[in-house]
């Protein structure tokens, strides 16, 4: 339990860690296959999780490690995803899992072996500190690789700015995992180190950044605790709205606890931007609550405070008042997914993978559909927050080739699919989630099918429904904004969320509560009914629900 005003556990480890170094080098050399506790803590700031198999703990907990790559703007090469495919088979339990931060993620590694698949990611050029943590992470903006598109440029330069300006100074992530020699002794003889913007104790609590197109919202900016969404006129970029505060955890125990959308703050120039945002991660460093986790994310902050007194602190940390916002909001989001003109004679394809696992299993090979592509043609990629993958520059000779070896391996295209499964997303949750109360991506096939199934059965099927699921209510697959959201109860029990918008900029509502996943179909089965022969114009399925209320679906359902 929080102890009001006394720096919680977690803030004496980051404070006394000189930087981040803790014992991890030291720890990492034992022949435990687990680390202790205040280094668990201090490796996620490294990119890494401690995990353990939850599948098989009756023999006791095997303990294993989740490693996450931050990628800004989700850009990689060829190479760099052949890298990681290499080392989930080598080191990891074979899957490489896209994240819906645009991230990649190993799983199953050793302890034996963490270095080597930590090295090995740095050595694709591609890294891992503060893929997690309580600093800036991922930093998401538009993969879609638009040649020529000025606006788009400019904000993956900002998103590459934005990274590189908060990524910790500290050297210990070189010292632990990429310098030659034994580190171990060596590590624990650092001074404390004050990093310069995060100062010696890091940030309260993780903060996560997002850049977004108002008419392409496929980031989904209004969940992250610092957004930039791009201004422009007559095609130019003129600057950015700057929104605060977005955030989906919640403890449902904790009653005090909430998701919540960002709120619009003000506007800034491109030149700027990195200083609006150093100022506001300021602000959350020295007023962000360190008592108590779970009211330390920003969004508590400015809940606490309102967002004009927010601001006025932003502006104080800034040096100079900020400018009004600018009337541009979300208009409307994109997955990408399919064949896209790049503007330069060239062409991306963008391709569905479910739950952003990349593996073969059964019919479906994605795994060597992508080793076959990437080996021949050796395009670059952009992973997007829909946990799918952009295929780049492809010459349209290749596009019928392409689609065979698609096809051979049982990848559909994204024509094959319907929209509410291309847009459909699901968290790991069991068995790698320590914090999983119930399945989210092993039960999101079924549950898709079924709710497809009965789309079909009411003349839904070309329709755009989004449907988001978690095994627990921390929200990593952003369910309290979409369409439908599923929210891990209980086993095998979900809060049914509806009437978020497919934007994300409005939070559902709870409907029901602790459905029992088979009944999840049939409960939305008279509500679906209901939006085809009552819904006005074309509004979406959270548009309608929001409009008739909780009661009145209820009613529908009868
Ligand atoms: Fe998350 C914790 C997976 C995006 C909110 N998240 C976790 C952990 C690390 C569990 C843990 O702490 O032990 C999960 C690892 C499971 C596993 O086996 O891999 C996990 N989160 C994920 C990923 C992989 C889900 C996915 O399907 O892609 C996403 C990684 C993104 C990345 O590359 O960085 C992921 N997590 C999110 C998002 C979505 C987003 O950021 O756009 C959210 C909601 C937004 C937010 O931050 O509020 C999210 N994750 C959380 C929370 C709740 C935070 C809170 O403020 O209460 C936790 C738990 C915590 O921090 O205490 C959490
Ligand atoms: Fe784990 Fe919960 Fe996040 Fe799913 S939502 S990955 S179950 S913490």
């Amino acid at each position: 339990m929080a102890e009001p005003g006394k720096a919680s556990h977690a803030e004496e480890v980051k404070f006394n860690s000189r930087g981040l170094y803790g014992t991890i080098a030291a720890e990492l050399a034992n022949s435990e296959p687990e680390f202790t506790h205040d280094n668990v803590m201090l490796l996620k700031h490294h990119g890494t999780y401690q995990q353990d198999d939850r599948d098989h703990r009756s023999g006791g907990k095997q303990f294993m490690f989740m490693v996450r790559t931050r990628i800004p703007g989700g850009k990689l090469t060829a190479a760099q995803v052949l890298a990681e495919l290499d080392l989930c088979e080598k080191y990891g339990n074979g899957t490489l899992r896209i994240t819906d931060r645009q991230g990649f993620q190993l799983h199953g590694i050793l302890k034996g072996t963490l270095r080597d698949a930590i090295r090995g990611i740095n050595e694709s050029k591609l890294t891992t500190i503060a893929a997690c943590g309580d600093v800036n992470r991922n930093v998401m903006c538009c993969p879609a690789p638009i040649a020529n598109d000025e606006v788009r440029r400019q904000m993956q330069s900002l998103a590459d700015s934005l990274a590189d300006h908060f990524r910790p100074k500290t050297t210990a992530y070189y010292e632990v995992w990429l310098k030659d020699g034994d580190t171990t002794e060596k590590v624990h003889e650092y001074a404390p180190v004050a990093d310069p913007i995060y100062g010696q104790s890091y940030l309260p609590r993780k903060f996560k950044m997002a850049v977004a197109l108002p008419q392409d919202n496929c980031v989904d900016i209004y969940a992250n605790d610092l957004g930039f969404l791009a201004v422009c006129e007559n095609g130019k970029l003129i600057g950015y709205n700057v929104l605060v505060g977005g955030g989906m955890g919640m403890t449902p125990a904790k009653k005090n606890t909430f998701p919540a959308v960002a709120k619009r703050m003000a506007f800034t120039t491109p030149e700027e931007a990195v200083a609006v945002a150093e100022a506001v991660v300021k602000v959350q460093r020295d007023f962000g609550r360190r008592d108590d986790r779970a009211q330390a994310r920003l969004k508590y902050l400015i809940s606490d405070w309102g967002i004009e007194k927010f601001k006025a602190k932003v502006e104080e940390y800034y040096g100079r008042p900020l400018a009004e916002l600018h009337p541009t909001d979300v208009t409307e989001v994109d997955d990408h997914l399919g064949w896209h003109e790049q503007g330069d004679g060239k062409l991306f394809l963008g391709i569905n993978i479910d739950n952003g696992r990349i593996k073969d299993e059964g019919n479906v090979r994605v795994k060597s559909a992508l080793r076959a592509l990437l080996g021949k043609y050796n395009m670059r990629c952009r992973n997007t927050a829909l946990q799918g993958m952009l295929l780049c520059d492809i010459n349209p000779a290749d596009r019928a080739a392409i689609e065979k070896t698609l096809r051979d391996h049982g990848v559909p295209l994204a024509e094959q699919l319907t929209l509410t499964r291309r847009y459909a997303i699901a968290c790991p949750a069991y068995p790698t989630c320590g914090l999983a109360v119930t399945e989210a991506e092993r039960a999101m096939p079924t549950v898709l099918e079924q709710i497809e199934q009965t789309m079909a059965q009411h003349g839904l099927a070309k329709e755009r429904i989004t449907i988001h699921m978690t095994g627990c209510p921390n929200g990593c697959a952003r369910p309290y904004t979409p369409d439908i959201g599923l929210v891990g109860k209980a086993r095998n029990k979900y809060t049914l969320y509806l009437g978020g918008s497919p934007l994300g900029q409005r939070l559902g509502f709870v409907y029901a509560d602790q459905v029992p996943q088979d009944s999840i179909a049939p409960m939305l089965s008279p509500l679906l009914l209901a939006f085809k022969t009552q819904r006005e114009g074309a509004e979406s399925f959270g548009d309608f629900c929001q409009r008739l209320g909780k009661e009145r679906l209820e009613g529908v359902a009868g």
